[in-house]
């Protein structure tokens, strides 16, 4: 009698879909992040798990684990991992989602946006244009439910050996890259000799100088001290890393529509969040728009001129000329020709008018 007064309880609540969030609701959902909590993808993801908590009155109470910590290392396995259920949520680098996804390889063709008038304004061209709707589309249709764009930044050299000015200083430079085939093209085209490994080794193998050098946004590899290790820095901007806020569908099929609408919302303003982070002090086009914008939510960054905070620690900032870029460019160019058709050539001349737009 006691179990069918549960079960008829039971299917009252599944019934009338009252009360959803107490039937189906999970007490804690896990997302996932490559790098540490203390840059810009970590504090754009902890403001996200903070909007929805607050604006869900705790009804969705989501933990970011930092460090690889829910693929236990394994970055590129991550997209597998928030298929099946183990990640609920993510925010996640194009770059890590690439080996399932290959239309997200559209970010890292060499100097794709780079070589636009203005670097961001090409980057958000493509995330807010019809080449961002297709990859969108492109993560739905292999098993992710994607809710906004943040950003990781665009990626510069660092390294132990020299500066870098022109394609020959690299040559035989150990640098590590992350386990996404085209890094590996792209490096070897320009006579480098790249290596993939986890970002969760790579620190160590600065330090054991198992490597020469790596490429990551300044945000991202100034809060683990890559200074420590590697002297020089090339700002060359060869490719812009956005991030993907993600969830697993069948958490997002769980949650009400109104619930819907609130994480859905609460993505697209952490992504903003993000996007100006990792921007500020390093888009010399913005004027003061990320930091006034930073101001506004109450949030400004200690670091406002990155150049001078990379000098303060020691670091060599070489800024490369266009003239200086474009033997970077020449060398890499076949790059582009070889990742065409596995990324789309639709989706690459979408992202070439959705920049040429704004020109
Ligand atoms: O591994 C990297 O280099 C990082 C942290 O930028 C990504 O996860 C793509």
């Amino acid at each position: 009698m006691k179990k069918f007064l549960v079960f008829a309880l039971m299917m009252v609540l599944v019934c009338t879909g009252a009360s959803s969030a107490l039937a189906t609701y999970r007490a804690e959902y896990r997302l996932d992040i490559v790098p540490s909590l203390t840059t810009a993808w970590g504090m754009g993801a902890e403001y996200f798990t903070d909007l929805v908590r607050e604006r869900t009155d705790g009804r969705i109470n989501i933990r970011v684990f930092p460090n690889s910590q829910l693929t236990t290392g394994r970055q590129t396995n991550a997209f597998m991992l928030l298929r099946n259920g183990v990640i609920d949520f993510a925010v996640q680098s194009t770059i890590n989602y690439s080996p399932q996804i290959p239309e997200l390889n559209l970010f890292a063709l060499p100097f794709f946006m780079s070589g636009q008038p203005d670097r961001y304004k090409a980057l958000d061209a493509i995330t807010n244009g019809r080449a961002g709707q297709m990859i969108a589309q492109a993560i739905e249709n292999r098993g992710g439910k994607f809710l906004a764009f943040g950003e990781n930044g665009f990626r510069e050299l660092t390294n132990s050996r020299r500066e870098i000015r022109a394609p020959e200083d690299l040559h035989g430079l150990r640098m590590r890259v992350v386990g996404s085939p085209i890094f590996l093209d792209i490096f070897r085209a320009l006579g480098a000799n790249p290596l993939t490994m986890v970002w969760a080794d790579t620190m160590a193998a600065l330090q054991q100088g198992t490597i020469d050098g790596q490429e990551n946004p300044i945000n991202t590899f100034y809060p683990v001290r890559v200074y420590d290790f590697n002297r020089y820095v090339t700002k060359w901007h060869y490719m812009g890393d956005p991030t993907l806020f993600v969830v697993n569908p069948r958490v997002w099929a769980s949650f009400t529509p109104e619930d819907q609408e609130i994480v859905q919302q609460a993505a697209k303003d952490a992504g903003a969040y993000q996007i100006a982070l990792a921007r500020v002090g390093i888009d010399e086009n913005d004027g003061s728009r990320h930091l006034e914008f930073l101001k506004s939510i109450d949030r400004a960054p200690e670091i406002t001129d990155w150049d001078a905070e990379l000098e303060r620690v020691g670091m060599t900032v070489t800024t490369l000329t266009p003239e200086e870029i474009q033997k970077f460019v020449e060398l890499t160019k076949s790059v582009i020709d070889e990742w065409r058709d596995r990324i789309g050539a639709a989706l690459i001349e979408a992202a070439e008018s959705d920049m040429a737009a704004v020109r």
